[in-house]
């Protein structure tokens, strides 16, 4: 079998969405999400100008091959980009592999761990008491594992924040919006709002936090241990990740667990925080972080040092994207929660797919392949829209250095 098209469909149903679909001489499909919020078309650019010409008359079913052919190949290794072509790639050619061996790809990567994989939702609002009405309409919706973002008092607009309610929208305009931050206006919330949740829903119910970077290691460490009453199961990017160092810091102060790493794109970038335990989930997937077979090897990385996966599932993660995470979530040993934020009407209908949300978990579809597809007739309706993520400033007009 041979590769003789690959096609790299931009399309915006909501929302931006790269996908490439790979066509096969026996008529064999497969696809990948290659979406990479606020820069859409340097992704498109990659695939369509340096990566689709070396896929042409290759053997889909050599997925490390390849994966290593475009990597070392390259010679300018990893990045957001570059490897979210690879990811799309390699999705794609899981996704044939599949179809040819008549099975859901979570078969090939070991079979089944587990019944179904467990979710999380943001129940966000700007007022405590808007928090508290999402989370009750995630808990009926039967979620057993809830994200919480509150707007901070003082402050116009806090990332994360958003008027949509089951799906999640941050890129808000043509052109990046500006939003203020005041990190001791949020410290002195955030607390506040847990106290709310724990003393509405009791004790059990697992609860998560994402700090979106904001912080400094102390800070952070403060927010931790203030946190600790209410027993979350993660506080996500309290700090920004480049620097490795700054988790032990945190990790000296407080019990609360900590989940990083939605911007990491390979190995590398998790490796000394896997292999120090200065986190307790690894938040990468399948679309930024070189697709399944790489994702794979950081969730074995994990799993040797008590690391459990949590991988990004936020709305600008398209259905294929969803899909081939599923079937990882599946199979791994040490999984720990999949972020499941809803797609709009218009995106389902762009991506046709066989997944679905039953009390709280989420279930791969069983046919064979990831049980995905796009629908270009449909994705050709909806033209790329320029969309930004906001940029953040202190109260003094500083651009947020951290
Ligand atoms: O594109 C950025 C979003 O995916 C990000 O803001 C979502 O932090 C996020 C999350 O944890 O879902
Ligand atoms: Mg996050």
């Amino acid at each position: 079998m041979r590769i003789v098209d690959a096609r790299v469909i931009v399309t915006c149903p909501g929302r931006n969405f790269v996908t490439l679909k790979i066509v096969t001489d026996e008529g064999v499909t497969g696809v990948g999400d290659a979406t990479l919020n606020g820069r859409e078309l340097a992704v498109a650019s990659y695939l369509r100008d340096h990566v689709v010409p070396l896929l042409i008359g290759r053997d889909p079913a050599r997925i490390e091959d390849t994966w290593q052919y475009l990597y070392q190949g390259a010679y300018w290794r990893r990045g957001p980009v570059t490897m979210s072509a690879i990811a799309a790639v390699d999705t794609a050619l899981w996704d044939i592999k599949g179809k040819v061996a008549g099975l859901p790809v979570y078969q090939l990567l070991g079979g089944r761990s587990r019944e179904g994989v467990t979710v999380y939702g943001h129940a966000n609002g700007e007022t405590v008491e808007d928090v508290l009405v999402e989370v009750a309409r995630y808990v009926d919706l039967g979620y057993r594992a809830i994200r919480v973002q509150c707007g901070v008092p003082g402050l116009p607009k806090t990332y994360g924040v958003s008027a949509d309610k089951l799906f999640y929208e941050p890129a808000d305009a043509a052109l990046p919006s500006e939003a203020t931050w005041s990190t001791a206006r949020y410290l002195a919330h955030v607390p506040t709002v847990f106290a709310r949740v724990r003393d509405e829903f009791g004790p059990t119910l697992r609860l998560l936090h994402d700090v979106h970077h904001r912080l400094s290691p102390i800070e952070a460490a403060r927010l931790g241990r203030s946190l600790e009453p209410y027993a979350l199961t993660w506080m996500e990017d309290p700090v920004p990740a480049e620097l490795p160092e700054g988790f032990r810091l945190i990790r000296q102060h407080t019990t609360t667990p900590v989940a990083v790493g939605e911007v990491f794109n390979t190995i590398w970038d998790a490796a000394q925080l896997i292999r120090e335990q200065l986190i307790d989930y690894i938040r990468t997937t399948v679309v930024h972080a070189g697709g399944i077979t790489h994702l794979r090897r950081i969730f074995d990385l994990a799993a040797l040092h008590h690391v459990r996966s949590g991988s990004h599932g936020a709305t600008d993660l398209s259905p294929v994207c969803m899909a081939a995470a599923l079937h990882v979530d599946l199979a791994i040993p040490n999984f720990g929660l999949q972020e499941y934020m809803r797609h709009t009407d218009a995106t389902d209908e762009v991506f046709p797919h066989g997944y679905h949300y039953a009390d709280g978990y989420l279930h791969p579809a069983e046919t064979p392949g990831l049980g995905v597809d796009i629908d270009e007739q449909a994705a050709a309706r909806y033209p790329y829209a320029p969309a930004y993520l906001p940029v953040n400033r202190l109260e003094d007009g500083t651009v947020h250095p951290w």
